[in-house]
Formats: structure tokens, C-alpha cells, sequence
């Protein structure tokens, strides 16, 4: 028999972390890919560059954020939707990188979903002060796929809620090469992230970067 040199630990070394029915903690599953993902974000976002969008309610985001694949979501002063076209530059959204589109394939599949094919990447950049206000994600068509969301860069305090806004909030810290998994019944729970604290990051600078892949059609 082979004996394990890690007692928590899969045959890789990730760390798997049940936050809540549905909620899948991997942590440092996206350390072996780091390079080739800092190298994908950089050719994305060379094409559809980083923006802070406006909300319908006229307030500027403070992260800023691309996407590729099929779709990418956006907001502007008369709502938010995802679409196939990048409002910045005409163009479709670059295509996924299939760095991307494995990690996040094999995430899933490590936290019990079989079959997820993600059509959409969101890349969310946070720089020092930036957060997320609580919401819920759900302009999506089809809540029985999974989110799968990865953390590079400064860590975070990540908050996650219930189902209703005013439910108590968990308090997560994600950190560089984490990733978690949202299916089930954390699907459509309330999150936010706490305004990113200062520091540098030996990789990524004095910023934060979060992909999330999801089943937008
Ligand atoms: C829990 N992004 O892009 S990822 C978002 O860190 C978003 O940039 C955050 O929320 C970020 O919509 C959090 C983690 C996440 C994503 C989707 C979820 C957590 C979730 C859906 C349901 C429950
Ligand atoms: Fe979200």
C-alpha cells in the first residue's frame, strides 16, 4: 500500500475544506498552474482590457474587471446582463485560455460535479481598498452548475452569507492559489469581499485577482 506523507492531504497536496453544504474549499489547488495563469490573465487582458464599470445606480466599482470565453458579464447605467461582446472594444471577449479551462474543469470535478463546462470567466481585479458589496449571483440561467472561483494575489476576507441579505455572514480568508467551489445549495447564498488590506504580493503586485467560471446559457 502507499503510505500518505500529508495526513489532510490529497495525492497533489490540496487541502479540501467543506465551508458549507455545497461549498468546496481547495486550497492551493492553482499553485502548479500560477505561472501559465499569470500569463493567460495578462494575454486576456492585453485584448479586453481591465475597466471599473459603472452601476445602474451611477456608482463607479471599485474592482475592476474582463472576461473571456462566450460570455462576460457587464453593468452600465442601464442595468446589468452578461453578453458576448465586449462593450470596451466591439469586439467578442477573448477566447478562454485552456489553462483556465482546465483548472477549473478539474476543480469541479474534485468537489463532486461531474461535467462542468464553464462559457464564461470573469476576472476580477482588486487593488488596495477595493471590495465587493453582498450579492447574490444569479443572472445566470442554469443554478445547478457550479461557480468555481480562484484567488490570486494579496489574500482576502471573504464574507459569505445566507440565502436572505440580512443573514449572518461567515468571515473567510482566500489566499493566493485557493479555490473554492459553489454548487448545491451555497449556490445562490450572499458573498462580498472585505476592502483588500495593503501588502505585495512576491507574484502579483499590491493587488488581488479573481477568476470565477461559470454556466452563463
Ligand atoms: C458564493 N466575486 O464575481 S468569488 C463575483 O472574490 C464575485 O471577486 C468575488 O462574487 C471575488 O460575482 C467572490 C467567490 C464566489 C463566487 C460566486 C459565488 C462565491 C460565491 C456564488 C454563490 C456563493
Ligand atoms: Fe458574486
Amino acid at each position: 500500500m502507499t503510505l500518505s506523507l500529508f495526513g489532510n492531504a490529497d495525492d497533489d497536496q490540496t487541502w479540501r475544506e467543506e465551508l458549507a453544504p455545497g461549498a468546496v474549499v481547495l486550497r492551493g489547488f492553482a499553485l502548479p498552474d500560477e505561472t501559465g495563469l499569470v500569463a493567460a490573465i495578462d494575454a486576456v487582458t492585453t485584448q479586453s482590457p481591465f475597466r471599473n464599470m459603472e452601476t445602474p445606480g451611477g456608482y463607479r466599482m471599485s474592482v475592476a474587471m474582463s472576461g473571456c470565453g462566450e460570455y462576460a458579464w457587464v453593468t452600465d447605467t442601464s442595468g446589468y446582463r452578461y453578453q458576448s461582446m465586449d462593450p470596451m472594444t466591439g469586439k467578442p471577449w477573448p477566447s478562454m485560455p485552456a489553462v483556465f479551462r482546465s483548472l477549473a474543469e478539474r476543480a469541479a470535478m474534485r468537489a463532486g460535479f461531474e461535467g462542468f463546462a464553464p462559457d464564461s470567466c470573469l476576472i476580477n481585479r482588486y487593488e488596495i481598498g477595493a471590495r465587493m458589496s453582498l450579492h447574490q449571483d444569479k443572472n445566470e440561467k442554469d443554478f445547478n452548475a457550479p461557480i468555481v472561483s480562484v484567488s490570486l494575489g494579496l489574500p482576502a476576507v471573504f464574507l459569505f452569507g445566507g440565502l436572505n441579505r440580512s443573514d449572518k455572514s461567515l468571515r473567510v480568508q482566500l489566499a493566493h492559489g485557493d479555490v473554492v467551489v459553489w454548487g448545491g445549495p451555497a449556490r445562490l447564498r450572499y458573498h462580498g469581499v472585505m476592502p483588500l488590506a495593503a501588502g505585495v504580493h512576491p507574484l502579483m503586485g499590491a493587488q488581488r485577482i479573481n477568476l470565477t467560471f461559470r454556466k452563463v446559457a
